[in-house]
């Protein structure tokens, strides 16, 4: 303990986050306080002094004394009773038509259980967050023709029978419908899928939310695009609001709490979150020794949130006012949320004996209530007042994003054998009895005869013209119609002539370039179009000067919602790094999970807000799929627009940066993802087809798709500067589109044995030398083609081969790749930086023989020419590789591929030579 004399020049504390060193001016009256705060302990015990502690704190705070803010609460509502607005609707109506919501939603979850059918879905966590939902539609989210532009909000994605329950009373949705949940292609007249899924319900739902993770950084990502939207002219956001229904399970995933300090950063005050603490996973309890409430406040407050806890429902506002000395807080505070569990499963009894019969002083409060008094002490998650209180205070409050922690129940109102069960989130069937019980607790007129077939127990909906529907139905137009709903409203975009790719056409000269510089200079000329240029996004996880784009941050500038409040060290500088509020790079830190959020946001603006945005997310191209593969999913449910561009690209082109870096592969992994039209381009001219294209698709209107193309391009580029020659004057533009093109065909054929070299990306070049070399030492005539995409190639294929098998007997045309190589003669070589399964893709396809050769296994760092070399895909190693597939046909003398092997001493990784030295990585 400090004695009171006890000098105290000096103490070192932390204040506003910095280490500082606090003088006393004035000792004596320092030990006058402590004194006095000593006396006081001993006078009035702990609980009073922590109360007057906290009051201190609490004054400082009002009178506006800078002190670091206290992480927790105590385990009580935020909002004080006195302070609850208003609640303006009519609680009774609200409540018999959330009712008819909660059965609804567990009958189509209940009834996709019926026999042959047996398709799964969740019950309890809508169960839990019923009234979450209700106080939010009913009072305030904004639909589409609200002034304003309309609210977007992000439903946790196994919630979704209550959104669907909503809408069959709306009359959006048919009892057909809900009996098609989960059965979206078998099911008569179509179903509805079991989650939050754009692509599949587009009239529907905005937001693919269900891998968990991904909605909290879509929805920060989402607020933030919504205020660069904002500042960049391009949108009037300012009354639209984002929110977010999360699970307390669902914040342990590291997606959940990795982005938060951004929104604090930005002052998202257009963003609110919605935690549904019912205190369970799936497997259990989420912190049984802990408290998620508490630690979620902490945590959120640490970062700079602002924090809602609504924790107690109104039943509870008179026991906390008889807590004179703090003995309930005391209990409640230090009960670990496994015991609050436990005491939801159990009965009123079991929570006297095991909550209020702790202390003696709480035991007292509660003797004039029954068991059943007790039972209805109900959680602040299921207390309307208290949530709209919430809301209200989150939409009101400024310059910080708003969390709302509410504690609930899991499985709420479903009865004993769901209600905080362990096993409650997947359990999907109700017995009889389970039925009857929850017809009669939610006071449903269903007759017992209606019940008696278990597996079909009826919807209930009392009619269009009921007071409550209508009562429903004018709230929501109110407030601006229904949600969720997506609309595609945009125009196809007034793309650029062919101008603008001119720069790439004409080839680099003699200057060594490499394709990712290509690709900024024709990004710097997208920036010029008067039409496109003030919608193109780059977003950019710290490589900006990697990629060599750090020439577009004093013209284009970084968005900083701030815009700059310092000198920039470089400020004399051509290239100074400017920030600013109108900014249009949209610079993420080194972050690549949070660019897919945003890329997310941007390459939806199309629906979302009605105006297309192309948004340009450059990378390292190991860092994109393999990293964030989900994300990337994620934005092909939402139907994402852009540009992906994979740069320093290759397994072995990034010299000397080795196994973490040397990506190649995620063009498999690209391909596996159907929304990504992928491209690995050798030239600038190359580029500047695929780019026009895309953009074509995406942002042009044809008239198969009027409103363009739900696709995203991926484009590897690399780091290897070469001379990017001029575009042949014969290019085969509409093969280089379909992913292969004749690059440059042999020379001389008469005579002699024939090949056909296939390289992608840098690998072209090798394929160039093998051309030469085989020529030139082995009287082998190889055409050499460019492929552009392995995978567009194998995807026609595959097109083509569903056709046949669905009508066998039809002329349904042959693969482009087929076609292509059946003209040609010898066999096929294929190779590139990536590793062989690429190159493979379209083997099934290739006429006669096939060798692929690729960059299989780690990388490691070394030279380019080495790294070809020791993965066997460099110029020679084509060389030998043909020579070999010619003996085997019997079209070159024997031994000659061992001869050649010596020759170009393709043991030695010394003696490899395809590559050139260079390039910033
Ligand atoms: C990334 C990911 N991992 C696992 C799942 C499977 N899953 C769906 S719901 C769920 C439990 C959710 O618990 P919580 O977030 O607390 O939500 P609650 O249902 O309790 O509201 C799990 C593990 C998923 N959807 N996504
Ligand atoms: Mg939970």
């Amino acid at each position: 303990m400090t004695t009171v004399n006890e000098p105290a020049p000096k103490m070192t504390l932390i204040k506003d986050g910095i280490a500082a060193q606090l003088h006393d001016i004035d000792p004596e009256e320092t030990s006058e306080w402590l004194a006095s705060f000593d006396a006081m302990l001993e006078a009035g015990g702990s609980q009073r002094a922590r109360y007057l502690m906290l009051r201190m704190l609490d004054r400082a705070k009002q009178q506006h004394i800078a002190l670091p803010a206290l992480t927790t609460t105590d385990y009580i509502n935020t909002i004080p009773t006195e302070s609850e607005p208003f609640f303006p609707g009519d609680e009774a109506i609200e409540r018999r038509y959330r009712r008819f919501i909660r059965w609804n939603a567990a009958m189509l979850v209940h009834r996709a259980q019926r026999p042959g059918i047996g398709v799964g879905g969740h019950i309890s966590t809508y169960a839990s967050s019923a009234t979450l939902y209700e106080v939010g539609f009913n009072h305030f989210w904004r639909g589409k023709d609200h002034p304003g532009g309309g609210d977007q909000v992000f439903f946790q994605g196994h919630a979704s029978p209550g959104m669907y329950a909503r809408a069959f009373l709306e009359g959006r949705l048919s009892e057909n419908d809900l009996d098609g949940f989960r059965q979206e292609k078998s099911h008569p007249g179509g179903g509805i899928p079991s989650y939050p899924h754009p692509r599949l319900m587009p009239d529907f739902w905005e937001f693919p939310t269900v891998s968990m993770g991904l909605g909290p950084m879509n929805a920060i990502q989402q607020a933030r695009v919504n205020r660069f939207l904002h500042h960049r002219g391009i949108k009037d956001t300012s009354d639209q609001h984002v929110w977010a229904f999360l699970g307390d399970g669902e914040l342990d995933e590291v997606e959940s709490r990795g982005l938060i300090h951004i929104a604090a950063i930005d002052g998202l005050d257009n963003l609110t979150y919605v935690i549904n603490c019912n205190l369970q996973r799936l497997d259990g309890p989420v912190r049984g020794n802990g408290k998620i409430v508490q630690e979620l406040e902490a945590f959120f407050r640490g970062a700079g949130w602002n924090v809602i806890k609504v924790i107690w429902g109104r039943e509870w506002d008179r026991l906390l006012e008889k807590d004179k000395d703090g003995a309930l807080v005391h209990l409640m505070n230090t009960t670990a949320d496994g015991d609050f569990q436990t005491y939801r499963a159990n009965d009123g009894a079991y929570i006297r004996e095991h909550f209020f019969g702790r202390d003696p002083r709480t035991k007292q409060m509660v003797t004039d209530l029954s068991d059943e008094d007790i039972w209805r002490l109900r959680r602040g998650g299921h207390d309307y007042r208290k949530v709209y209180a919430a809301y209200n205070a989150a939409t009101q409050h400024t310059g910080q994003p708003t969390v709302i922690l509410v504690k609930t129940i899991k499985g709420f109102g479903l009865g004993p054998s769901f209600q905080g069960r362990n096993a409650t989130h997947q359990m999907k069937k109700m017995t009889s009895q389970n039925l009857h019980e929850f017809r009669d607790s939610l006071q449903l007129p269903i007759p017992d005869s209606q019940l008696e077939d278990v597996y079909r127990p009826p919807y209930f909906h009392p009619g269009q013209d009921s007071e409550e529907i209508q009562y429903m139905l004018d709230r929501r137009k109110r407030l601006g119609g229904f949600v969720p709903e997506r609309r595609v409203a945009a125009k196809p975009l007034v793309l650029p002539g062919d101008k603008v790719y001119d720069v790439l056409k004409k080839g680099s000269g003699k200057q060594e370039i490499a394709t990712t510089m290509a690709f900024v200079r024709l990004v710097r000329d997208l920036f010029k179009d008067p039409e496109i240029g003030n919608r193109v996004v780059p977003i950019i996880p710290d490589e900006a000067r990697t990629f060599g784009m750090d020439s577009f941050f004093p013209t284009q500038k970084i968005y900083n919602p701030s815009g700059q409040l310092y000198t920039a060290v470089d400020a004399q500088l051509m290239l100074a790094y400017r920030e600013s509020e109108q900014g249009m790079i949209l610079h993420e830190g080194i972050d690549e999970a949070g660019s897919v959020a945003t890329l997310t946001a941007v390459s939806t603006a199309y629906a979302t807000h009605g105006e297309p945005m192309i948004p340009m997310y450059i990378f390292y191209s190991m860092f994109g799929f393999q990293r964030t593969g989900d994300g990337m999913w994620a934005i092909g449910d939402q139907m994402g627009r852009g540009f992906v561009l994979g740069a320093t690209a290759g397994r072995t082109t990034l010299t000397g940066e080795g196994l973490q870096h040397g990506d190649g592969h995620s063009h498999l992994l690209a391909a596996t993802q159907p929304h990504f039209v992928s491209y690995d381009p050798a030239y600038g001219y190359e580029i500047a087809h695929i780019v026009k294209d895309g953009l074509r698709r995406m942002y042009g209107g044809s008239e198969e798709f009027p409103h363009g193309e739900n696709i995203m391009y991926y484009i590897t580029l690399y780091n290897e500067p070469y001379q990017q020659p001029k575009q042949p004057d014969d290019l085969d533009v509409d093969g280089l589109l379909k992913g292969i093109y004749k690059l440059s065909p042999a020379a001389e054929t008469e005579g002699k044995a024939r090949a056909q070299l296939l390289a992608s990306g840098v690998g072209v070049r090798w394929a160039l030398e093998a051309q030469q070399l085989l020529a030139q030492d082995w009287g082998v005539a190889a055409d050499v083609w460019s492929v552009t995409s392995w995978t567009e190639l194998s995807r026609d294929a595959e097109r083509v081969e569903r056709a046949r098998l669905l009508d066998p007997a039809a002329e349904v045309g042959v693969p482009y790749i087929s076609k292509v190589l059946a003209e040609t003669e010898g066999p096929v070589i294929a190779t590139s930086d990536w590793q062989r399964a690429i190159q493979n893709l379209i083997a099934p396809w290739v006429p006669g023989d096939f060798v692929a050769l690729g960059a299989d296994g780690f990388g490691f760092s070394d030279t380019r020419a080495a790294a070809r070399r020791h993965f066997l895909i460099d110029g020679p190693s084509m060389v030998v590789a043909t020579l070999s597939a010619l003996e085997r046909r019997g079209q070159y003398r024997a031994g000659a591929a061992a001869e050649a092997a010596e020759k170009y001493e393709l043991h030695d990784v010394r003696a490899g030579r395809s590559g050139s030295t260079g390039g910033d990585s």
